[in-house]
């Protein structure tokens, strides 16, 4: 396929540098699911002007969205947790009194893995409504070894049911469940570490992740589960400093985590350990929006510290229901003050990283041909709109959608 007359914002900057990379006037060549050349019309080799001809109409193409952190299947809802917090009732409060997370536990146990399944397309189809062709799926609202899995093969069908690559993420190690409550270390060894054998033996795991926070795990409680990450090959990564510094992220960094997610509470001593790292920061500003939360993320710190910076939804049903990348974006923007160019950069090439995905993120000879066709003509325009997602259509593995 080829094409033609596009607005290419291709994220390779100038001389290997992050940024735009923008082409006026540009072409695309598609070979399979890998694209083949990209740059000006008035530059394409002679040998690809017979290829059959797609033409974009000056719109923008970008590479296609990365969604790098949701919790995409689940069962239920919080909508009466929302309300309670507008009475004043805190996330934190909720939790210990056995809401939260548990909640969504106690649905995600009733449910098949069939009903998951029904239940997160849905969601999944607004993210690709948004420009999503590559989205994470974690686990974690199971908590007992054969929900997990039961949360995992659901996440690995998404992939097979719709046109986006799905990375799956073994999260047991979300909250600690009323029958091991006070007993973190058995649950680590019972269930997290015997439920992370077992799906990663069935092939559902791509990287690992916990919740390292006060009313979750510390980092002692999770040593053993990244030792066994690391024994089985596995990446990690982690929900670090979202209500308070617990020195997750530099405990993640030693462990040579791809990311490190949330980040409000982030010291000046977490930035520098993912900067040694080359731990990506994940920034959620759908949770920080949710829970109306005032300690802003380090940002200046970590653009200083040269820590790449990835935007996500955190899509989940308690602290960020938010299925939209492209509001991601703004948010991070009006929140975060993040620049629509590092918006644009966190949920492609940035978000890429996260995942651990050399093939993706970026619009280059031999990348896969993931890529997503705006209604605009400058990619500010993305994290621009609020609510509407300004999507022409998708190219998803070198095929358009239908
Ligand atoms: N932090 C979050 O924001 C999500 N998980 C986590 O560890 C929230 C999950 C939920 O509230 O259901
Ligand atoms: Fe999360």
């Amino acid at each position: 396929m080829l094409l033609t007359h596009a607005t290419l914002a291709t994220m390779n900057g100038p001389m290997g540098t992050e940024g735009y990379g923008l082409i006026p006037d540009a072409a695309v060549v598609i070979e399979g699911d890998r694209i083949a050349w990209a740059g000006p019309m008035a530059e394409l080799p002679t040998a690809f002007r017979s290829l059959p001809e797609h033409d974009v109409a000056g719109r923008l193409v970008t590479p296609g969205l990365i969604d790098c952190h949701t919790h995409a299947v689940f069962a239920g809802h919080r909508a009466v947790e929302f309300e309670l917090r507008l009475q004043g009732a805190s996330y934190e409060e909720i939790a210990r009194a056995g809401g939260g997370i548990l909640s969504t536990v106690t649905a995600t146990r009733a449910a098949s893995e069939d009903d998951l399944l029904a239940r997160a397309l849905p969601r999944v189809d607004q993210l690709i409504a948004s420009g999503a062709t590559t989205i994470e799926v974690k686990s974690g609202y199971g908590l007992t070894v054969e929900d997990e899995l039961k949360m995992l093969r659901a996440a690995r069908r998404i992939g097979r049911s719709r046109p986006v690559t799905v990375r799956t993420t073994h999260l047991a190690a979300h909250a600690i469940p009323p029958e091991f409550k006070g007993r973190a270390t058995a649950y680590i060894a019972e269930v997290a570490i015997s439920s992370l054998r077992a799906a990663h033996a069935e092939g559902l795991v791509d990287a690992v992740d916990a919740f390292c926070e006060t009313i979750a795990f510390s980092t002692d409680d999770l040593a053993p589960l990244f030792a066994e990450a690391r024994a089985l090959g596995l990446p990690v990564k982690l929900h670090a400093e979202q209500l308070t510094d617990q020195g997750g992220a530099a405990f993640a960094a030693r462990h040579g985590a791809l990311s490190a997610d949330h980040l409000e509470y982030l010291s000046p001593e977490g930035v520098a350990a993912m900067a040694a790292a080359g731990t990506v920061a994940v920034i959620l500003p759908g949770a920080f929006y949710t829970l109306r939360e005032s300690q802003l993320p380090p940002i200046a710190a970590l653009r200083e510290a040269g820590v790449a910076m990835a935007v996500a939804t955190d899509l989940n049903p308690g602290s960020s229901p938010l299925a939209s990348l492209t509001l991601a974006m703004n948010m991070a923007c009006t929140l975060f003050r993040l620049t629509p160019e590092e918006a644009l950069l966190g949920t492609t090439v940035h978000a890429a990283r996260a995942l651990g995905l050399a093939d993706r993120g970026r619009i280059a000879p031999s990348l896969r041909a993931d890529l997503a066709i705006w209604d605009a003509d400058h990619p500010a325009e993305l994290s621009y709109r609020i609510g509407a997602t300004p999507l022409h259509s998708r190219i998803f593995g070198g095929s358009l959608d239908a």
